[in-house]
């Protein structure tokens, strides 16, 4: 294909000759074409991949890299005075997911097609998704996000299904998103909408009416559930999530042949956390409407369905009130009664009850009794959920748990947001690699190649110019390129413990305005966003945003340490930030990260790992071994211990550790408190020291050491450059497509 004829037939003037937004305008619907040409015959058996998050950044680079047209735009661009990076900035990123779970339900959409499986994500067309962070007297404020303009990449078909609640019947809309894998076929992302949804409700202080399902129903992903009426509002938006889903499948099986009696050899249903559980019951309910009977509507629909489990935080096991459901889907409730009934009869253990004592509906139960599969995210987190956690169901049913260890697409994670090391990469190695993630090994050859390690030194050095010079334009932020980038990007929550890294960069400060220089100067960069009603978490970012203030305006401090905490993290951010990073933060109290995936991109990207053995660490840890990777604190096990007995008392370590408790008390000096709100600092402070509920006075010291362990080795550039290198050499394993391949050949079993 001659790229630039087809650009200039569709611009109707040369290139050089149109603005950045004609030509990205051009751009869109030429891959949107080309997409469409990657349409496949399906499979009789197909995946269907149920979410409430896709968080799927911006598409037309990726899209364009997986059509194989992303070098030749590039040149044809360049000819034409223009950079993708300029054409680029005029895309919106879809606002469709929050974190980890929805970024990895769009990496899995990539390495879905890109395996060449016949599969679809289905999901909610959110307006205004999540909200967008902007900084305002150094507190989070939230502003509405709205991402979706007349032209992009949605696609609106003639699929509808009316959706009956309690109180009123709404009109669904099929919106799609083509997804395209890399050199392989288009599968597609579907997203339903409610055609009566009204953005005009939302006030500005962003406050809608929340009673007002036909106009607030697509409005939000995850509206605040702080209240009885936002509680109500998301149970409407699972089920009409998931009776959309339902039907949609339904039909497009009867399509190709089934009788619904053998749904299951067409169809499997992969329940992404507990957010569309309610498909089992509507699914049921929908079977028996055709005909089948109670007890064959169940058989069929437990052998479709699949759960992940994500999380093991109590807060997140979602628990519906029978009598919200009983209000918002009556329909459904008898067929629960029965689930109920039937696990009842089963076993007496409450603990496996699905309708439990206090009349809550315990979602995951539903899931674990009435779907084939129960996997969770990594090694250390499968064990908990077997061990702890779901020991009661494991013991009932051991063959349906399963580990899944998640992974990253390399597509956007290397290849797109790293070209300098990917296109080195390729130099060194081939280009096997971006089929088969695993011949990243390969570069182990290389550890001693002093030539090659200080290439990686210098990419690395580029790749923080590029970062500095975005932020500075975009966000006026000024960093040292001459720094450590020492990097926690991620939501902010309790457990993730941005709150520790904070300490310890009190602690610096203190240090470092006491006399005690570091040799080589540090950014510790921040990037989160906190639930709107998360009060602590919105505290802490106030922490380190008075911090920045302080410590950014010192003189004596600046040229050693700054604070950065980037504005409204996203994707786009992601992929700036990720390439340029030394030190990857991944220091969740252990056992509470399910597994996280910003790690993985971390270590793709030669940076090395500071962090718990918790979540997807452990298997980095295990890959790279000791040498390349800081590990602290304590263990999994006996954190869980310290839950058990109740014996984690967070004062007894201020008191018996002057340095933290230095760091502690400096929250709510007089030089933070002149900066900041003192409320908020003051409630943080005792919250740190009477609850401290993720334990970070525990492993304060031990943070401590393996941080200044790790500053000190990096200046040994060499040695460093050999842990980045094999940091890079060993990430093979965290391909997505790694991931995809083990849930077909384990749970999905989709023949090509
Ligand atoms: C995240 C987990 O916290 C993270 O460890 C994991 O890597 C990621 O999922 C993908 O598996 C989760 N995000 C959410 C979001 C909600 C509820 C539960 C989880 S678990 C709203």
């Amino acid at each position: 294909m001659k790229v630039k004829q087809e650009l200039e037939k569709l611009l109707g003037k040369e290139i050089a000759q149109s603005s950045n937004e004609e030509v990205y305008y051009a751009l869109l619907n030429l891959t949107k074409q080309l997409a469409d040409d990657r349409r496949m015959e399906e499979t009789k058996k197909k995946i269907y991949y149920v979410s409430a998050e896709f968080l799927i950044g911006k598409l037309l680079s990726n899209n364009m890299i997986n059509l194989g047209i992303y070098e030749d735009v590039k040149k044809v661009l360049a000819e034409s005075g223009k950079t993708l990076a300029e054409i680029e900035e005029i895309e919106v990123e879809p606002s469709l997911g929050n974190g980890g779970l929805g970024r990895l339900a769009a990496c899995f959409l990539d390495s879905i097609a890109t395996l060449g499986l016949s599969g679809a994500g289905i999901g909610l067309n959110y307006h205004l998704g999540l909200f967008k962070q902007v900084f305002e007297d150094r507190m989070q404020k939230e502003q509405i996000n709205p991402w979706i303009k007349d032209q992009s990449w949605l696609r609106k078909t003639d699929v509808t299904y009316p959706v009956t609640f309690g109180k009123c019947t709404v009109q669904s809309r099929l919106y799609e998103i083509d997804v395209t894998g890399y050199n392989n076929r288009t599968n597609k992302l579907c997203l339903f909408d409610v055609e009566t949804v009204d953005e005009s409700i939302v006030d500005a202080n962003h406050q809608f009416d929340k009673t007002d399902i036909e106009k607030n129903l697509t409005l939000f992903l995850y509206p605040d559930d702080s209240d009885e009426d936002g509680r109500k509002l998301r149970i409407y938006q699972q089920y009409f999530m998931v009776s959309n889903a339902a039907r949609l499948i339904i039909d497009e099986c009867k399509a190709k042949g089934s009788k619904l009696y053998d749904l299951f050899d067409y169809a499997v249903i992969q329940i992404n956390d507990t957010h569309p559980t309610m498909i089992i019951p509507e699914l049921i309910r929908l079977l028996v409407a055709e005909g089948m009977n109670m007890d064959a509507a169940i058989y069929v629909v437990s052998k479709t369905c699949a759960y992940t489990n994500h999380t093991i935080l109590a807060e997140a096991l979602e628990k519906w009130p029978r009598h919200y459901l009983a209000e918002v889907v009556p329909q459904l409730v008898p067929i629960i009664e029965i689930l109920d009934d039937k696990v009842r009869r089963r076993f007496s253990d409450e603990s496996v009850a699905i309708i439990d004592r206090n009349d809550l509906v315990h979602m995951a139960h539903i899931d674990i009794h009435y779907g084939f599969s129960v996997n969770g995210v990594a090694y250390l987190h499968t064990e908990i959920l077997k061990n702890s956690e779901l020991n009661n169901f494991y013991k009932i049913y051991p063959e349906k748990f399963n580990n899944k260890t998640n992974g990253i697409t390399f597509r956007r994670w290397l290849l797109y947001c790293n070209e300098l090391l990917s296109d080195t990469i390729t130099e060194w190695i081939g280009d096997g690699y971006k089929k088969d993630a695993m011949e990243l090994e390969k570069l182990l050859a290389f550890v001693d190649d002093d030539d090659k390690l200080e290439k990686l030194l210098e990419i690395k050095h580029q790749n923080k110019l590029r970062a500095k010079e975005y932020f500075k334009e975009t966000q006026g932020i000024e960093l040292n390129e001459n720094s450590i980038f020492d990097i926690q990007v991620k939501r902010l929550h309790e457990y993730k413990r941005q709150q520790l890294n904070v300490l310890y960069v009190i602690h610096k400060y203190l240090e470092i305005k006491a006399g005690k220089l570091p040799t080589t100067p540090v950014t510790v960069i921040f990037g989160a966003k906190a639930a709107p009603a998360y009060t602590i978490a919105k505290d802490i970012i106030h922490l380190i945003l008075c911090l920045q203030e302080l410590i950014n305006n010192d003189p004596e401090v600046s040229p050693y340490l700054n604070v950065v905490m980037v504005e409204n993290y996203n994707v786009t951010l992601a992929e700036k930030l990720i390439p340029a990073c030394d030190i990857s933060e991944q220091i969740s109290l252990a056992s509470k990260e399910a597994s996280g995936t910003g790690n993985m991109k971390f270590m793709l990207n030669g940076a090395v790992t500071l962090g718990t053995e918790d979540g997807a660490n452990v298997e980095i840890h295990q890959l790279v071994g000791d040498d390349n990777i800081y590990i602290f604190g304590e263990s999994s096990d006996s954190v869980i211990e310290h839950y058990a007995k109740a014996d984690y008392v967070s004062r007894t370590y201020y008191e018996n550790n002057p340095v933290l408790k230095e760091a502690v008390d400096f929250i709510i000096s007089d030089a933070v408190i002149a900066l900041g709100n003192a409320e908020m600092l003051h409630r943080l402070y005792n919250e740190l020291l009477n609850k401290d509920w993720f334990m970070t006075f525990i492993d304060f010291d031990s943070y401590v050491d393996a941080k200044e362990r790790a500053y000190k080795e990096y200046e040994d550039r060499k040695a460093w450059a050999q842990k980045m290198m094999v940091n890079i050499a060993k990430a093979g394993f965290f391909s997505s497509d790694r991931t995809i391949a083990e849930y077909n050949n384990d749970i999905w079993k989709i023949i090509k």
